[in-house]
């Protein structure tokens, strides 16, 4: 079973993010990393090596603005990505940060705002046309803070109405992946709270549209694993922003806080194809954390080899046992065949089987012990002085220093 659990791990790719390797912060400060990446260049550089330790993280997420200011040619940044190992990923407009969003992007009473989303969106299609990414990732920081601030049937309406736009505006091959999220930065309404509502406005955008599940985007006591597999039985699941929680949306690394909460989520993922015979093949698996304080590249490396123990675990689940122990209500004993795999030591095998595939046994020590960071961070500090940037003055690193031509490599055009 071991084996067979293992060859199945062959198909779990896990997307990063682009932000991820920035400086970023809270809403109170930033502190920068001298390793950090600030160009699009060493997003990239960063998440090869991402996957040039762990095998598993073939592809970036990247962020519109930050990472395809104008001027910058998204074909360009596509062939410096396949040169370094990796491919770009899904593509994330960002429709929050610009002063035009104030009362929000899609869902906004100002039509000059809505305006601006929808040219946003069609940019960003057209990004992902020609970076050949097949993923239109949507996050809306839509919302309102003050009871009786808006009209909540007409933003949804208003909401309902770009989505479907731009679902038909993607060319055929290219999913539209709609996120939820309770609060922040809306602190009274959201206009996409839940599942329900990305279900809803999926549905209504077009076939191509589905749920994306940020596992951080739940109120407290949520039943993730609940939602994921009422979603995979609907064929919505579109797929997953890993990170883990303790408050609320907080990017902590998946994992740190309840293990055993993802492993049940993975538990529902194969036990609807063992089981259900459930198509679980086209689930896009991201991670979505922005290390504040933890060195970027450790952090998404920890990141990728805990969600490959985990669902490891979860693959050991011996289906057909369980289906005897659920049909006979033995309670106990089905709960005791989740804990058996739960608990199940999978670092010996996984360190084998990397080693079998020409991979680091170890990546995060291997990691640690490369070197990488130090000289990365020599080299970037340099870089930084000798362009006379500070950083530090915003929360969010918005990437906008222009690729630069001296590096040689992505001209601005
Ligand atoms: C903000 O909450 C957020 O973390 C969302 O989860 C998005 O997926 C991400 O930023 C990128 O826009
Ligand atoms: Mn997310």
């Amino acid at each position: 079973h071991v084996d067979d659990a293992l060859s199945r791990l062959d198909r779990f790719e896990i997307e990063t993010p682009a932000w991820g390797y920035a400086d970023t912060g809270t809403r109170f400060g930033k502190f920068l990393q001298p390793a950090a990446a600030r160009t699009i260049e060493e997003k990239i550089e960063d998440a090869a090596t991402v996957h040039a330790f762990t095998g598993c993280c073939p592809r970036m997420a990247t962020h519109v603005l930050w990472d395809f200011p104008e001027g910058v040619a998204p074909a360009q940044v596509a062939e410096l990505a396949l040169q370094e190992g990796i491919r770009i990923g899904s593509i994330n407009p960002n429709l929050f940060q610009d002063q035009i969003y104030k009362y929000g992007s899609a869902a906004s009473p100002n039509e000059k705002a809505r305006e601006a989303a929808d040219a946003h969106v069609e940019r960003s299609i057209q990004i992902a046309r020609e970076t050949g990414s097949n993923v239109l990732s949507l996050w809306f920081a839509d919302g309102t803070n003050y009871p009786a601030q808006d009209d909540l049937i007409r933003r949804k309406r208003a909401m309902a109405s770009a989505l479907h736009q731009w679902h038909d505006a993607m060319p055929e091959g290219m999913t539209l992946l709609v996120e939820y999220k309770p609060f922040e930065p809306a602190f009274y309404h959201s206009d996409i709270a839940d599942w329900g509502m990305a279900y809803t406005f999926a549905q209504q955008a077009g076939a191509r549209a589905k749920v994306l599940v940020d596992t951080g985007h739940h109120l407290p006591g949520a039943n993730i694993e609940h939602i994921v597999a009422f979603l995979l039985d609907e064929g919505m699941l579109g797929g997953f922003h890993f990170n883990d929680r303790k408050y609320g949306d907080d990017d902590l690394t998946i994992g740190s806080i309840d293990p055993y909460a993802v492993f049940r989520i993975f538990a529902q993922i194969v036990l609807a194809d063992e089981v259900h015979g459930i198509d679980t093949r086209s689930i896009a698996y991201m991670i979505d954390q922005s290390h504040n304080l933890k060195p970027k590249i450790e952090a998404m490396v920890q990141t990728a080899v805990t969600a490959q123990e985990l669902y490891l675990k979860a693959l050991l689940i011996p289906a057909a046992r369980l289906l005897e122990a659920q049909a006979s209500t033995d309670i106990v004993g089905a709960e005791e065949i989740y804990r058996e795999a739960f608990y199940r030591h999978v670092r010996g095998p996984l360190a084998e089987w990397r080693r079998h595939r020409g991979h680091e046994a170890s990546p995060l020590e291997a990691y640690r012990t490369s070197g990488i960071e130090n000289e990365r961070a020599k080299i970037r500090s340099d870089r930084r002085a000798a362009e006379g940037y500070t950083g530090g003055d915003r929360t969010l690193d918005t990437g906008l220093v222009r690729c630069s031509n001296s590096r040689g490599r992505i001209a601005a055009t």
